[in-house]
């Protein structure tokens, strides 16, 4: 951490100014905990934050305070003095109101621990061993001197909890646990945290789930599991397709199963299919979306397939079978 000093004084001098906080697009709890955190650090040092997501927010995140003073639209006249861009790893991802480019956004600080990256910042700040990025906006307070407040821990408790998957993923570390404690000790609610970003299912999406499991199948001696939702279930149960997201992490937890597939229909084209894909460790699935022209990461990722889904699902099946052959 005695590395990044004085990096984070000079993030500490933006702060005092006009400032612009984002993330990725579709935020997730590390990228709206840390410019939640960001955000009320640069208002106790006197600064004029705007934070700003292009895509609507998901309900668990409505406990966290300040969330309603995000943005989704930038006016297209104002001037910032820095672009703080958190949790970001290539500009692909940033709202399309903002314009690296355009000197209105002034300077352009990354605060980020994503282990593929394309550096973009004047200043970058990266950690790619940090398991959140708010684990890095908390070295930013050490630094300064400045105790967080309850809606500090708040928003890093946010960041850490999710990104580790409530302290579960390997990322979880001795470093993790320890800002944690301290967030704890400075208010962090885990309870409060707990039961809205985990347990504040919709009933529809458990209905859904229900049909989902319904078709739940595993082949290759328990080794594959995969299973889909339609359009018709989503009538029948009045969800939306969000809803069915991270519903391939039930066909992962099954006993023995290494790799595990959901199908759902795809927004665009409802007669095509998208597939998501997890694996246990022991097989790499992004050579599997790939062979579908998709991608991601050895542990997670995802394809389209210009099929229905019932033979989506087939053809799922047999390459998964395929590709078990010749490891
Ligand atoms: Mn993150």
């Amino acid at each position: 951490m005695k590395m990044r000093i004085p990096e984070y004084k000079k993030c500490l001098d933006y702060l005092q100014k006009n400032i612009l906080i984002t993330s990725h697009r579709n935020p997730d709890g590390d990228a709206i905990g840390s410019s939640l955190a960001l955000m009320h650090i640069c208002k106790i040092v006197g600064g004029n934050p705007t934070v700003y997501f292009q895509d609507q927010l998901g309900h668990e995140f409505k406990y966290l305070n300040g969330i309603d003073s995000i943005v989704d639209s930038i006016d297209p006249k104002k001037e910032y003095d820095a672009v703080f861009a958190l949790d970001l790893g290539t500009t692909n991802l940033l709202g399309k109101d903002i314009d690296l480019n355009s000197k209105r956004f002034g300077k352009i600080i990354v605060i980020d621990h994503h282990k593929t990256r394309n550096p973009f910042g004047d200043l970058e700040i990266v950690d790619k061993n940090a398991s959140a990025t708010g684990l890095l906006i908390e070295e930013l307070l050490n630094t300064s001197n400045i105790k967080p407040d309850a809606q500090i821990a708040q928003a890093i408790w946010c960041a850490i909890y999710t990104d580790t998957g409530g302290f579960k993923y390997s990322s979880t570390d001795a470093r993790t646990l320890e800002c944690g404690s301290r967030m704890l000790e400075a208010g962090a609610d885990p309870w409060e945290a707990t039961q809205n970003l985990f347990e504040s299912n919709p009933f529809q999406r458990m209905k859904l789930l229900g049909k989902a499991l319904d078709n739940l199948e595993i082949r290759n001696d328990g080794i594959t599991a995969g299973m889909h939702v339609t359009t018709q279930m989503l009538e029948e149960t009045g969800a939306s397709i969000h809803m069915a997201s991270s519903f391939v992490n039930f066909a992962r937890s099954i006993f023995k199963v290494e790799i595990a597939f959901f199908v759902k229909p795809d927004l665009d084209n409802k007669l095509h299919s998208k597939v998501s894909f997890r694996s246990s460790g022991r097989y790499p699935v992004d050579i599997i979306a790939r062979k579908f022209g998709g991608g991601g990461h050895k542990n997670a990722a995802g394809c389209k397939i210009e099929k229905p889904i019932a033979e989506a699902r087939k053809m799922l099946f047999s390459t998964i079978t395929e590709f078990l052959k010749n490891e």
